[in-house]
């Protein structure tokens, strides 16, 4: 049962908010996609951020005091920052902060999420802010943040953990699950459990906590200074300060509902390659999972002044697009573009044959190449006559990275490895 329920006001509570987005994890199963952008910086979607995901659901919801947590590889992530989110401060009279890791205490990094919570007490506190919401900034889905708000403080709660029902496989050693009881009070919860626990009534899946968090301020300072503490703690949300608190205190699980109304709302941690190709890819999807058009639930980024995209050559009959992304500042030769996303800048000249890619920003596709279920890097140059996706040994022994999905993902320096050892043959 929870404590009380009151009646709210809806916009009167988000002044009353201050959000905390956790933007410093590294991402090392995304391997050289995340080799120098931390994971929440990573381009997604043709010319967005991951984390413009999260920062669009804050203005859509109508919080304005929002502050953003870096760290690793942070510098490409707070210059998008600032480019494209300060301007909500002017434009909408919000508060939005980039907060480093090393500005509190110079020789510490964020030991941890709640450590960097922690060591952002100051701006917690000086928001003057009643609750605090925190969130990953590395997952994409479209969540209208009042409606968990409004259950933090109708139902009294001292913290609410965000959830949804996920397959036992994919949960299984990634995602915090949780237990409830009738009312959804949190009874039990276990950070990344190997063999979560089936849910009674939908076998075959479990409630995962997505890493989103609403506490009362007064009462998320006091657990944050108990566990700066301890030196046993690893500083964590869900190893250290939700398993600690849920005996003596009201947690409450917030079940996500996702604005588009899906039954099965739509969020995905694209953690790993084949998951990153796999949110991408739905953005083609006819079921429109996640919908970028929707004038009601904008997903805001900023928005390089780039020429339009440009489809070149007169044989237009031979050119085929369909299913795909294509970005502004794009140039298409004739060549067949399928069920693939060209991000900003891309380019791909003649009889080319593209299927199921990914081609991040500013790379290169030369004449006569073959590619299926392939990323490209960004600034990637692929020479002419280069295939790749047929042959997954072939590919690896030329040291391509394919994932356990069989998703080939080329960087620049693969590619001058290949014609380093094709030139000593
Ligand atoms: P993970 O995502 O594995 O699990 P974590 O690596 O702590 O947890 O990352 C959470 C968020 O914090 C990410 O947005 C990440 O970028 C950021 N982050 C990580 N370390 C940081 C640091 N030192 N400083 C700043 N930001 C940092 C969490 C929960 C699980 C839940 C999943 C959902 O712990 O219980 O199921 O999220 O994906
Ligand atoms: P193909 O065209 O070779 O049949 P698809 O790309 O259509 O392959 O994928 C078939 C199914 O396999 C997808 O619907 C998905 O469920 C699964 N799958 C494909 N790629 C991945 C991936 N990268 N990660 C996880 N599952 C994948």
């Amino acid at each position: 049962m929870s404590k009380h329920t009151v009646a709210v006001d809806i916009q009167q509570l988000c002044d009353q908010t201050v959000v905390l987005i956790l933007a410093g994890g590294q991402g090392t199963r995304l391997f050289e996609l995340t080799e120098s952008i931390a994971k929440p910086g990573l381009d997604f979607g043709g010319h967005y951020r991951i984390i413009d995901f999260p920062l669009s659901n804050c203005v859509n919801s109508g919080l304005k005091k929002i502050g953003v947590m870096t760290q690793y590889k942070s510098r490409n992530l707070v210059h998008h920052l600032i480019q494209g989110w300060a301007r909500f401060n002017q434009e909408f009279g919000h508060s939005f902060e980039v907060l480093p890791a090393s500005q509190q205490f110079p020789s510490d990094w964020y030991l941890g999420t709640a450590d960097a919570l922690y060591q952002n007490k100051d701006f917690i506190r000086d928001s003057g802010a009643k609750y605090v919401m925190v969130l990953a900034g590395d997952h994409i889905y479209k969540m209208d943040y009042r409606l968990m708000l409004r259950q933090h403080v109708s139902q009294g709660s001292d913290l609410s953990v965000a959830c949804i029902e996920v397959p036992i496989a994919e949960a299984a050693g990634q995602f915090g699950v949780m237990n409830v009881d009738e009312s959804d009070r949190v009874t039990s919860f276990e950070e990344k459990p190997l063999s979560p626990e089936a849910l009674e009534d939908r076998p075959g899946y479990t409630l995962a906590s997505m890493g989103n968090y609403i506490f009362d301020t007064e009462f998320l300072l006091e657990q944050l200074t108990t566990d700066a503490q301890s030196s046993i703690s690893e500083h964590d949300f869900g190893k250290n300060i939700i398993p600690s608190v849920l005996n003596n205190f009201f947690v409450q699980a917030y079940r996500f509902k996702d604005i588009q109304g899906a039954q099965d709302p739509y969020w995905r941690d694209v953690g790993t390659i084949d998951s990153y190709w796999l949110a991408n890819m739905a953005l083609l999807d006819s079921e429109n999972k996640i919908d970028l058009y929707d004038k009601h639930w904008p997903i805001w980024c900023e928005q390089a002044s780039l020429p339009p995209a440009k489809f070149t050559g007169n044989n237009c009959a031979a050119r085929t697009v369909s299913d795909s992304l294509i970005s502004n500042g794009c140039i298409v030769g004739i060549s067949k573009i399928t069920k693939s996303l060209l991000f900003y800048g891309a380019s791909v000249s003649h009889e080319v044959n593209v299927e199921k890619c990914i081609v991040l920003p500013n790379a290169h596709i030369a004449e006569h190449c073959k590619l299926y279920r392939v990323i490209v890097a960004h600034n990637c140059r692929i020479p002419a006559h280069f295939e790749a996706g047929f042959d997954h040994n072939y590919d690896r022994e030329r040291g391509l990275r394919v994932s356990p999905h069989g998703v080939v993902l080329i960087t620049q320096s693969m590619l001058d490895k290949v014609a380093r050892s094709e030139k000593s043959k």
